[in-house]
């Protein structure tokens, strides 16, 4: 297998096992071994004879390199946008009167049962190259704007199909359980019981690595939550819940107890809830896109998460109605000045805890034994990623050992 080396760089390797801030590594080297890394270090301990075993040598000019990022919470794939909503909104018109007019969850329903497999893939590719071209080389994509059958296959089809023609990897995950469709109105428990028969069909088919749902007062409640949790763990799928964005509904708990790899949004989480968390080591994904575009004002509790030790994670949370963001790198601006994560942790948010989050054990650390998923940034120091809201100084992605 090719070797290959990297020299002339800072190594940002968010490690646990390195002691600087970052997991910093001045004047570096990376050895890479295939799509594996078999080597980082200091570049004057690299051993000479792994050193002449690489064929391929790279001049990282002095580059920052850090874990490929980590996208672990994206609705990626929809039809239509929301964008008249959004100027609807912003000349008076309310959430109730969007609602009314077949606004709001159910017109992204209806553009995403409308759109061809093909109109999918290319809306949904475009957005993709856009965190590709930040660094992403990995992501996590749910369904839930097809609540149906043949339509969260479709969706889901389309997000494996993406893993494909990019160099990116996809994890799936189903969130048939993301709204009541309209043809359900009114009958949720009967809709759970049209989930459940979905579930089995897509992982037979291979689409499903892990099941999600939104857990809320105006979505699902914490028994109609747990029916599918017991399914999807019957079938041997990991869980994880959009909980307490809006109120607290005890979603933390719920997800908690069925070993949830991740909690996300939980701006209304409670000290049972982060604790349960903190038990049961399920991640915290932190979404200020959201928090930012629908301008909320509670802040989740991360002084509570940070004492806990409950790890967190940051995410676009892209899709068309709560935070139409396509950038990685925004986001770890947002949740340092919204919600006051220090950059460490923002970018431990899009590496090592997104991972986590994702249940990926292979990947967000640069050290030996892991996936050569990197990227090179002509920044100084890691902070700068977090600072520069708007700038992208993305230099190179490595993706699986090959310049991507
Ligand atoms: N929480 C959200 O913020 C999005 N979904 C969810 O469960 C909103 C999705 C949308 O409005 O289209
Ligand atoms: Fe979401």
């Amino acid at each position: 297998m090719t070797m290959q080396l990297w020299t002339h760089c800072r190594i940002a390797s968010l490690a646990a096992h390195v002691a600087q801030p970052y997991g910093l590594i001045d004047d570096a080297a990376l050895v890479t071994e295939g799509s594996t890394i078999a080597w980082v270090g200091l570049r004057q301990q690299l051993p000479q004879a792994l050193e002449r075993q690489c064929t391929v040598r790279h001049d990282a000019s002095g580059a920052l390199v850090t874990p490929g990022l980590i996208d672990c919470h994206t609705h990626l794939v929809y039809g239509g946008d929301r964008a008249q909503e959004f100027e609807m909104r912003l000349t008076g018109a309310s959430y109730e009167d969007i609602a009314r007019a077949g606004g709001g969850i159910a017109s992204t329903v209806r553009a995403t049962r409308a759109a061809s497999r093909a109109e999918l893939e290319r809306s949904s590719a475009r957005r993709l190259t856009q965190l590709i071209g930040e660094g992403v080389t990995t992501i996590e994509i749910k369904s839930g704007y097809g609540l149906a059958l043949e339509h969260e296959r479709k969706c889901l089809t389309v997000a494996r199909g993406l893993a494909r023609t990019h160099p990116v990897d996809v994890c799936t995950t189903f969130l048939g359980a993301h709204a009541v469709p309209p043809e359900f109105a009114g009958r949720t428990d009967d809709y759970v019981d049209a989930v459940l028969r979905m579930l089995p069909a897509l992982q037979a088919e291979g689409l499903v690595d892990a099941v999600d749902g939104f857990c809320e007062c105006i979505a699902f409640n914490v028994p109609q939550m747990e029916r599918i949790f017991v399914a999807a763990k019957a079938l041997g799928l990991p869980v994880k819940l959009h909980a307490e964005q809006l109120s607290d509904s005890g979603g933390a708990q719920l997800a908690s107890r069925y070993q949830a790899l991740s909690c996300d949004h939980l701006e209304w989480l409670s000290d049972e809830g982060a604790q349960a968390m903190a038990a049961a080591g399920t991640v915290a994904v932190l979404l200020p896109g959201a928090f930012y575009f629908l301008r909320e004002t509670r802040l989740p509790p991360i002084g509570l998460l940070r004492r806990l030790g409950v790890p967190m994670a940051i995410s676009t949370d892209c899709n068309p109605g709560s935070s139409p963001c396509t950038s990685l790198l925004l986001m770890l601006n947002m949740a340092c000045t919204l919600f006051r994560l220090t950059p460490e942790e923002a970018l431990a948010g899009v590496t090592r805890n997104a991972a986590a989050a994702l249940g990926l054990a292979d990947r967000g650390v640069l050290a030996a034994g892991q996936r050569a998923d990197f990227v090179l940034w002509d920044v100084q120091h890691p902070a700068q990623l977090c600072y520069a809201l708007g700038s992208n100084p993305r230099i190179q992605t490595v993706f699986k050992g090959q310049v991507a």
